[in-house]
């Protein structure tokens, strides 16, 4: 089934680097499509709307200064059952718990700074992509 995910690299993977290593992991799944992909510094009424599932928890002030410190690539990435298969390439949300192998796993240590997002369902992702792209619709 083909789907369209909405997948950012938030500002400490930029920071670090890593824009090609993560981008070419996403790029070399088979079938997979990149359909857009930018650098942009994201201000606080987007991160508000795509955060507010985690208004109020201790983490969410911390997770919007940290998203906004610097640019993040913000991508739509397509193709078959890509949903599940970035979240797989990202791995858990803690990097410490995350396997080896994935990106969480094999760059963070910090929950807060966790290198990528990636749309968990398909409702998320239709959300998420009106919130980052909506020229798409
Ligand atoms: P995921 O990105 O794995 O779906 P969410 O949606 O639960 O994780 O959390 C969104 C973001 O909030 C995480 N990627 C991480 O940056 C931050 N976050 C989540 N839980 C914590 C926590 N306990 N402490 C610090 N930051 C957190």
């Amino acid at each position: 089934m083909s789907q369209r995910t909405l997948v950012l690299l938030k500002p400490d993977a930029v920071r670090r680097g890593l824009i090609g290593e993560l981008v070419g992991r996403v790029e070399r799944k088979a079938g997979w499509t990149i359909s857009a992909l930018e650098l942009r510094t994201l201000d606080r009424d987007t991160l508000e709307r795509h955060y507010a599932e985690h208004v109020g928890r201790p983490f969410y002030e911390p997770l919007l200064e940290f998203m906004t410190s610097g640019p993040a690539v913000v991508m739509v990435v397509e193709g078959e059952r890509v949903i599940e298969g970035v979240r797989a390439l990202a791995g858990p949300t803690d990097p410490i718990a995350a396997p080896p192998g994935s990106i969480r796993g094999d760059f963070g240590t910090i929950v807060r700074e966790n290198l990528i997002h990636a749309s968990d369902s398909e409702e998320s992702a239709e959300r998420e992509l009106k919130i980052f792209f909506p020229s798409l619709f």
